[in-house]
């Protein structure tokens, strides 16, 4: 008999790793035997145990597997990555019921584990649960399905929609949001494999781009620097976390943990950055302005989430706030700030 409920067990599970397991899936698994969960198990960091692997392990009456039904949100993989293949031993086992969300798109697998564990004579079902087993892994999926980056759009705008209340010739540091959304900002900044910003953002925040205000992974941070005015003395350059500097110019001084790309800065810069990102296996992106850095991006069409706070002030005047085509998913408020989540529509 099979049950939607351990599938969305094993989605829970998986969901413990966000943040931590990149470059790979987030996954988890559970072992059913007699209507009862023996084992459980998520995928916690590469080159570490996949959820199967976890699952298994913690199963104490190791006779019971050759009775029970295995729960995985993602196909158990057939190849020999940083670790062996889930599907192999999940046939050294002798478990006959295998129920997988969806199927993993790396073309190292790709269906491979499936047929591996059909042909060993075990009873696969494929597809349970499916819609939000690819919605967890948006990033890994958007990654290997469209070779570039899941990318996520932030900003914050006052409530007449300004990103500022000066124009962009004479910016200067204004804080929009509340210590409660920018603390917010921090957890979604250890959830995203990379961070990106543009020339003007550093010259006139200097953002740390770091995740101080919660526990957990800091990200790779990008930086758009067309022309190499950003000096040494800037916090994206204090070698605290590795950085990639993109820019036209070759000329660069070494920093400690920055790399340096160069690519021509024309009208398929968002295509480009995409395209190069995917080419380092990086899976997602949080893009934090400005406003030229994020229009790029969505003049493109190239973004799958955006995240919008207004803050509560009345600019009047300023830098307006790009317009988006896109889905309402949530909105909420957090104090006095409002937080609008939207998909991209398509
Ligand atoms: C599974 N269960 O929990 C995960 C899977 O380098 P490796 O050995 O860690 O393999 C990484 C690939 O394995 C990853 O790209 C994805 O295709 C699959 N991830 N598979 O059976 C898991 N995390
Ligand atoms: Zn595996």
């Amino acid at each position: 008999m099979i049950h939607k409920k351990y599938m969305q067990r094993c989605l829970e599970l998986a969901k413990n790793g966000l943040g931590t397991t990149y470059p790979n899936p987030m996954v988890g698994s559970v072992i059913v035997f007699e209507n009862k969960i023996i084992g459980e198990g998520w995928h916690q960091k590469a080159g570490e145990p996949h959820a199967e692997v976890n699952a298994i392990n913690s199963v104490k009456d190791k006779a019971a597997l050759s009775k029970s039904t295995i729960y995985v949100s993602l196909e158990p993989c057939s190849h020999f990555g940083k670790t062996p293949p889930c599907s192999d031993l999940i046939i050294q086992h002798k478990i006959p019921n295998v129920v997988v969300g969806t199927v993993d798109p790396n073309e190292k697998v790709a269906g491979k584990g499936i047929e591996k564990l059909r042909q060993s004579g075990a009873t696969v079902t494929v597809g349970m649960l499916e819609k939000k087993c690819l919605e967890l892994n948006r990033r890994f999926f958007t990654f290997h399905n469209k070779k570039r980056p899941f990318i996520i759009l932030k900003w914050a705008e006052s409530a007449d929609g300004f990103l500022s209340p000066v124009s962009k010739k004479e910016q200067k540091p204004v804080w929009i949001t509340n210590p409660y959304s920018r603390q917010l900002v921090h957890k979604w900044r250890t959830e995203e494999q990379a961070i990106l910003v543009g020339t003007n953002t550093v010259l006139v925040d200097n953002p740390q781009l770091n995740s101080r205000e919660w526990q957990g992974n800091n990200p790779i941070r990008i930086v758009l620097d067309r022309a190499g005015k950003i000096s040494n003395d800037y916090e994206v350059k204090n070698g605290k976390q590795q950085t990639i500097f993109i820019s036209e110019k070759e000329n660069f001084v070494a920093v400690e943990n920055c790399n340096f790309e160069t690519i021509i800065f024309d009208n398929q810069l968002a295509e480009k950055m995409s395209s190069l990102l995917f080419q380092k296996g990086i899976q997602s992106v949080i893009i934090e302005g400005g406003l030229q850095t994020l229009q790029t991006f969505i003049d493109a069409d190239l973004w799958d989430e955006a995240r919008i706070f207004k803050g509560s002030l009345l600019f009047k005047q300023g830098t307006k706030a790009p317009t988006l085509f896109g889905e309402t998913v949530k909105r909420t408020t957090i104090l006095n700030d409002e937080l609008l989540m939207l998909k991209r529509y398509d």
